[in-house]
């Protein structure tokens, strides 16, 4: 089952009818915020509090619990610490930057296992230039690319039900968040289709580009231009520079690493002050 919100407070009575069918299930939730705030202007129950209320009822399994994209300001001082004690773990948006969709999603995997898995999106998970239609953006959040890449990663998973929420459509330009959120909804019906297998794709993926890492492409001379000293200044390609003149050798290599390096006059230029006119 999935459902589209609507804000994030309708995952709690989602989560007591999945809890009813499957038991305390593992859940992932993308959102800027955590979510597990007490009361939110003094309410118990509201969008910024229904996975305390979750773990409160016992119908979220504590051993599998994470955060994902997490970067939104915090309401209290016990924000942190509350939220670790209720057994979650927090991948923060520079997280999957620094680390990649890959790696995020294998280790998600195997923090969940097999339990059944419940997966909850606020599309404020994403970066405003990619969901600017939603009630609580936060800047340098995660692209639409990276989300959809960790739930690919996450196909294997056994996802039992899920939901996509707060967006929030006279917020939007453009149908920029509509987009997203209806491509995020799509990976996540393709990722609970019974039978549907596809464990090894990302630990293939990554398998294949650390053996591209590892094992250098078959030797191929290299095309070696050199580029006239301004238009090399400029880092663009206008043409071959005159012979004599200091240039730059670019070498582009078959599959499209692009090396610069400074001629030795360049270095030795770059090492004195440059000429400019005398300061008086
Ligand atoms: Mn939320």
């Amino acid at each position: 089952m999935m459902t589209l919100g609507g804000d994030h407070t309708i995952a709690l009575p989602i989560l007591r009818s999945v809890a009813k069918k499957h038991g305390p299930v593992a859940l992932l939730h993308f959102d800027a915020h955590l979510d597990t705030w007490d009361t939110y202007f003094g309410a118990e129950y509201t969008h910024g509090t229904p996975f305390r209320r979750a773990v409160e009822e016992g119908i979220l399994d504590t051993e599998a619990l994470s955060h994902v994209g997490t970067r939104g300001p915090l309401y209290g001082k016990q924000d942190l610490t509350d939220d670790e004690k209720m057994g979650f773990g927090i991948v923060t948006s520079a997280d999957v930057y620094r680390r990649g969709a890959d790696e995020v999603a294998d280790q998600l995997r195997q923090r969940i296992g097999d339990r059944p898995l419940y997966i909850s999106i606020d599309i404020d998970c994403l970066d405003p230039a990619h969901a600017p239609g939603t009630g609580t953006p936060e800047a340098g959040g995660m692209t639409s690319r990276e989300l959809l890449e960790i739930l690919r990663g996450l196909s294997s998973c056994n996802l039992v039900s899920a939901d996509v929420v707060e967006v929030a459509p006279a917020y939007d330009h453009a149908e920029i968040t509509s987009v997203a959120a209806s491509h995020t909804a799509y990976e996540l019906t393709d990722a609970s289709c019974p039978g549907r297998s596809r464990p090894a794709a990302p630990r293939a993926r990554s398998a294949a580009r650390s053996n591209l890492a590892a094992e250098p492409a078959p030797a191929r001379p290299p095309r070696t231009r050199t580029y006239g000293r301004a238009a090399a200044a400029r880092g663009r390609n206008v043409g071959t520079g005159p012979p004599g003149r200091p240039g730059r050798d670019v070498r582009m290599t078959h599959d499209h690493d692009l090396v610069l390096r400074p001629t030795e006059a360049q270095s030795a230029e770059a090492l004195s002050p440059p000429p400019g006119p005398q300061r008086r």
